[in-house]
């Protein structure tokens, strides 16, 4: 009994301090969350936990990186605001608008945060035009009076930070479940380009490639500022044996997704279907607005009603198959 309680102290002490030096090596200026998913707007909540050397801050200076855009800071009792503004390297879409300029620093002034005390500070923006994988460095300066750091410090890689004395909070950029889909977009899409679900009126090419018919191929009109298109198409398997549209591509778009729109706590988005579609034998899978669809991304020239969109479609057993989809209304129509 005396050993043991003797051992369970020595634990006790042994976590203390692993505690004690965990917290010493987290006591930089970082993001609360650290990770953001690509094309979504986030709360950029930093954290500031001490002063410079035993001194209370009285201003926090953060540059934004190229890729954060549309920055509003959240404004804090005791503190005076400042945002600067000054052009993007990119032209970014903010609900059909063309944007060059916004915040590129925001800094609170004038402000008292003991040594003694943590705060956080709080910047709503967009990630967007950034790829998957890439860390956002948000370079900050912490002024006590006319003592200052600057948290600063980027590792040449864009990665690891570790080791760092004064290192700059980073923001890890992730894909998304509907990777490449704006949320806001989708919701637009949602509430005016995919009502009269099964209302098209698809053109009566059919193209056969083996077992398979591909019929009924369309495309929507994109609405100004809409960045992804939405292609459809009906396929039958006559044959014995499944097939599966792995694949799609079209000299129209950079690329072109296979997703499906999924009703979630009433609200609808749309999932990528990476392992493509089953295409049952004896089945007929039919692609259409409000369920499963094509999506394309990086469109050169926006589809107009009355165009055509070549595609070439992969199946696992049929093989490749070029399908032209007319161009209709933004509605489908
Ligand atoms: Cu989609």
């Amino acid at each position: 009994m005396k050993i043991s309680k003797t051992f369970g102290k020595t634990f006790a002490l042994a976590a203390l301090l692993s505690a004690t030096a965990i917290a010493g090596a987290e006591a930089h200026v970082t993001f609360l969350d650290r990770e953001a998913t690509q094309e979504t707007t986030i709360l950029a909540t930093l954290q500031v936990p001490h002063g410079c050397d035993g001194k209370a801050t009285t201003e926090v200076r953060v540059k934004l990186p190229e890729g954060f855009v549309f920055a509003k800071p959240q404004p804090k009792a005791g503190w005076e605001l400042e945002v600067i503004k000054g052009d993007y390297q990119k032209t970014y879409d903010n609900h059909g608008d063309k944007v060059k300029t916004g915040a590129v620093e925001i800094r609170w002034k004038n402000g008292n945060l003991s040594d003694d005390f943590y705060d956080t500070f709080v910047i709503q923006g967009k990630v967007s035009g950034v790829e998957a994988g890439t860390s956002l460095a948000f370079p900050v300066t912490q002024m006590c009076g006319d003592t200052v750091e600057a948290w600063d410090q980027v590792a040449k890689d864009g990665g690891d930070a570790h080791g760092m004395k004064t290192p700059a909070p980073l923001l890890k950029v992730v894909a998304g479940e509907d990777h490449g889909h704006d949320h806001d977009d989708m919701a637009g899409m949602n509430m005016s380009g995919m009502p009269g679900m099964g209302a098209a009126a698809p053109t009566d090419e059919t193209v056969k490639a083996g077992d398979l018919e591909v019929s009924g191929g369309f495309a929507k009109a994109m609405l100004p500022g809409q960045p992804v298109g939405g292609g459809f198409f009906t396929v039958k398997n006559n044959g014995q044996t499944d097939d599966r549209l792995l694949s799609v591509t079209s000299p129209a778009a950079g690329e072109v997704q296979i997703h499906e729109m999924v009703t979630k706590d009433n609200v609808m988005r749309m999932r990528q279907l990476k392992d493509g579609i089953a295409i049952a034998a004896g089945q007929t899978v039919k692609l259409e607005p409000g369920n499963l669809h094509l999506m394309f991304q990086k469109v050169k020239t926006p589809f107009k009603q009355g165009d055509s969109v070549a595609v070439t479609l992969t199946f696992e057993k049929a093989g490749k198959v070029d399908l032209v989809l007319q161009v209709l209304s933004a509605q489908g129509k």
